[in-house]
This record gives structure tokens, sequence and C-alpha cells, in this order.
């Protein structure tokens, strides 16, 4: 069942599994599940949760602008879309709104919904009425994020989407597998070919901030070996993002002491380029979070 636990905070449960999410940015917060009752993700106690800013850890959704505008070259398709959309879009900073909850014997689901033609603020951000969808469902043993875009407007819009994936994995020693690609890498501005082999990729704490072309299932291991298997079904996000800020989390007031230690993000997505949606199309990417 889906139980509002107070204004702000859905609560989903089936059998000993729970999730909770937040409206505001519709933010997955914590995700309980398996028999060993384990937590998938990773939040910083330092964080805000009373929707003053974005939340530090759980599940960020990023829309329509991944990162900053400086980062979509001058001249790509739709950059002018998102010019004044802010770091990482205005999904993670609004508050949806529930839609309607589910039960089956397999799972329970909650759909929140952003409709950005009742929100003036984010039309003058983002000219371009749309409704985001979010559907989070919670099994036994996993839990699943579909978004769904559809363009209500007249004209076609241009975004990035990712579900910025905190995940409970503490990154020193972090095995990451499914990663083989070539990536940009934003710390040193390269682009990097493909490594050859499938060998796991060793987090060792230094900074890391790579968006790898790989589409296909990744895993996260920490040393000890347990972790998160990140697989997606729909396939609209086409990249995956690997960050954690080392050294600079310290310098993230919104991060508990030495919190940055304590997890990595694996963050599905489609940010290599802006995607191009026509009138009254809709677009759908969704990812599922099961523990190793
Ligand atoms: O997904 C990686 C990233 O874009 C990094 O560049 C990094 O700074 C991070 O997201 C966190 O961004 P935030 O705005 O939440 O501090």
């Amino acid at each position: 069942p889906a139980d509002l636990l107070n204004a702000g905070t859905v609560r989903l449960t089936h059998g000993a599994a729970s999730a909770d999410i937040l409206l505001f940015g519709a933010t997955v917060l914590s995700a309980v599940v398996g028999a060993d009752k384990r937590e998938l993700l990773f939040l910083s106690r330092a964080s805000a949760l009373d929707g003053s800013a974005a939340v530090r850890g759980g599940i960020p959704v990023v829309f329509p602008l991944f990162g900053e505008l400086a980062d979509v070259p001058e001249g790509a398709v739709g950059r002018d879309d998102v010019k004044d959309a802010g770091r990482h879009g205005f999904a993670r900073t609004q508050t949806w709104t529930l839609e309607r909850s589910d039960d089956s014997d397999s799972s329970a689901s909650v759909t929140l919904v952003l409709d950005t033609q009742k929100r003036d603020d984010v039309l003058k951000r983002y000219p371009f009425p749309c409704l985001l969808r979010y559907t989070v469902t919670l099994a036994a043993d996993s839990l699943s994020c579909k978004l769904a875009v559809q363009n209500t407007g007249s004209k076609t819009m241009h975004f990035h989407a990712l579900l910025h994936n905190y995940l409970n994995v503490p990154v020193a020693g972090a095995q990451i597998s499914g990663l083989n690609s070539s990536f940009r890498d934003k710390v040193s501005g390269r682009e990097e070919a493909a490594a050859s082999g499938s060998a796991p990729l060793t987090m060792d704490g230094a900074e890391t901030d790579r968006v790898y072309a790989d589409r296909d299932t990744v895993e996260a291991r920490s040393a000890a070996g347990r972790g998160v298997k990140l697989s997606r079904s729909a396939d609209g996000f086409a990249q995956t993002v690997l960050w954690n800020p080392g050294e600079k989390g310290a310098g993230m007031k919104d991060m508990h002491k030495e919190g940055e230690t304590e997890f990595v993000c694996v963050e599905p997505g489609y940010v290599a380029e802006l995607k191009a949606l026509a009138a009254g199309e809709e677009w759908v990417a969704e990812q599922t979070l099961s523990p190793l």
C-alpha cells in the first residue's frame, strides 16, 4: 500500500519491503528490499528535506537540463530551449502531485505527476508545456522508477532526463561492472576511448564524473562484495553517468561528515544530446534497482 506519511512523503510498503518518496522533487529517499532488508540508497543526514533545496541523496529526478548550460556545446540542437532551466533543471525542486497508487500481489506502486502547464514559474524557465509522470514500483526484491514525458504543447521540445541514483555502496574499492564504452570525463574535460575487455572498474575515492555510452545493466559492488544492480526496461535512458565528488564532498554543506565515502552515483540518463520530442508525443524510460 501507499500511505501519505505527512503532507510531503509517501511510504510504499510491500511485505517487508518499504520505500519513501518525497513529493518535493518526486525524490525517492529510501528503498529497503530483500530478505535481509537492504537499504539501496544513500541519503545525506545534512540534506534539506523541507523543500528549500534539492535533496542530497536518494534519487533526484534531473529534467530538462543535465548539469549546466555551459556543458551543452554552443550550437547544439535544442540548446536554446533549456537556456533558463537551471542546474539539473527544475523537476528535482518542484512539488509533484500524487496521482494514484496501486497494489498487486507482486508489488505496490505510486504515480506522481508534474504538469508544467499549471506552473507559471516553470513555464518562465522552460516554455514548453509538458506532463511528467513518474511511477515508483516496489517489489519484494526491487525498486523500479519509470519516467514518462509527454509534450502537451504545440512545438517540439528538447530535454535531458536522468535519475541521479545515490547508491548505498561505499566508494573505496567499489567495483563497477558494465561500464565498458567510451566516456566523457568531466573532471579532465577529455573524451576517453573504450577500455579493452570488460573488467570491472575500481573506484579509489578520487573525484569521478563520467558520462558513459553504456546503456545496459550496471552493477556496483562495495569492496565487501555487496551492492546494487541497475537494469533498464524501456530504452529511453541511453547513457550512464558515474559520479562521486571525492574530496569535494567535504565542501558540500548538505553532505554529512565523510558522507561522500558512503555512496557511488550510477545514473541512467538521456544526456549525450538533447532529446527532441514533437508536440503530442511521449518519451518513456525506466530503471530497476535490486540488491546484489
Ligand atoms: O551527475 C553528476 C553531476 O552532474 C556532477 O557533475 C555533480 O556535480 C553532481 O551531478 C551533483 O550535482 P548537484 O547539483 O546535485 O550538486
